[in-house]
């Protein structure tokens, strides 16, 4: 079973450069690794199919959400791009 537990993804969300202590690739090691997990075909394209079966609606996004460019698959591209806008770098300047 690849289902990810409600842990994992609130620790996703919960993920703060501050929080990691470490920058914030910590944070976005934890996006990589969910998506992973989630792409069990390992193909880089996580598909509606792969969404749901992870779980990932638990994420606090709908497939469509994820899929910033509506190809039809988000990529981890895609899910980077949306850690960053939920956890923009410390210090940074807001654009
Ligand atoms: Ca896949
Ligand atoms: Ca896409």
């Amino acid at each position: 079973m690849r289902l990810l537990t409600p842990i994992a993804l609130a620790t996703l969300m919960a993920a703060s450069p501050a929080a990691a202590g470490g920058g914030c690739h910590d944070g976005e090691k934890a996006v990589r690794q969910i998506f992973e997990s989630a792409d069990v075909d390992q193909d880089g394209r996580l598909t509606r199919a792969e969404y749901e079966v992870a779980g990932l609606a638990h994420f606090g996004l709908s497939f469509e959400q994820t899929d910033l460019d509506a190809d039809g698959a988000a990529t981890i591209t895609e899910y980077l791009e949306i850690y960053r806008k939920h956890h923009p770098p410390a210090g940074g300047s807001e654009v």
